[in-house]
């Protein structure tokens, strides 16, 4: 396990505030639709993404990285709404501003495999992570794919920092908990991940 540098704040955000930021987002997605992006095995992952800031995160045939442009409509990526940049800051601990976020959208029976993520340049920034409407079984891991795990739920209004050893511990969502929370549109879960990506 590395809960190392592994902090969950539950409940950070009100009601209220989750029902703002999903209604920022969710606009914002308006401008730079959601897409289910190709693994470099060439399937569809589950999960429907999009990215908000300078650099968004992309997966295709040809791997993983960060562009400054939306994969289908080649627009750049709606700015960083102030909002997030302040959660970043707070929970994270951080002077400066996170360039990407990417807006993971899981509809039931959407999930993440065990993944590590390590597309950044410099891992001494944390991952900051903002949940939103149903509940996710969430699974975090050690620094090698065979190390014991452990299983959280992430609620609507959680954020979770990883910094230090757990920065690069693997993790993934075993699955969404469908209708937990009546916050997303049509259901599902919102989950912002604010990153330094160069
Ligand atoms: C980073 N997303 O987008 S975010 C991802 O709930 C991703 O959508 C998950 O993993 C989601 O890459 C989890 C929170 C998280 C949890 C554990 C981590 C990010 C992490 C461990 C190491 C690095
Ligand atoms: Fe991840």
């Amino acid at each position: 396990m590395e809960t190392d540098g592994f902090r969950l704040f539950p409940d950070a955000m009100t009601p209220q505030q989750q029902a703002s930021m999903a209604q920022e987002v969710l606009t914002l997605v308006g401008l730079a639709p959601l897409y289910h992006p190709t693994t470099p095995g060439g399937r569809p992952m589950s999960v429907a993404m999009t990215n908000l800031g300078a650099r968004g995160w992309m997966s295709d045939k040809n791997g993983y990285r960060y562009l400054t442009t939306h994969p289908v409509t080649g627009a750049p990526w709606p700015a960083m709404p102030d909002s997030l940049v302040h959660i970043w800051r707070r929970f994270g601990e951080r002077s400066d501003s996170p360039d990407a976020c990417l807006v993971n959208l899981y509809r039931a029976g959407a999930r993440m495999s065990l993944h590590q993520d390590r597309d950044e340049r410099d891992f001494s920034a944390p991952v900051v992570s903002v949940s939103l409407g149903d509940t996710a079984l969430f699974r975090l891991g050690g620094l090698e794919r065979r190390d014991p795990t452990r299983s959280f739920r992430l609620s609507s209004g959680d954020i979770c920092v990883l910094s230090g050893r757990s920065r690069l511990a693997f993790h993934g969502v075993d699955r969404i908990l469908s209708g937990s929370s009546q916050l997303i549109p049509g259901g599902g879960r919102l989950n912002l991940t604010l990153r330094l990506s160069a």
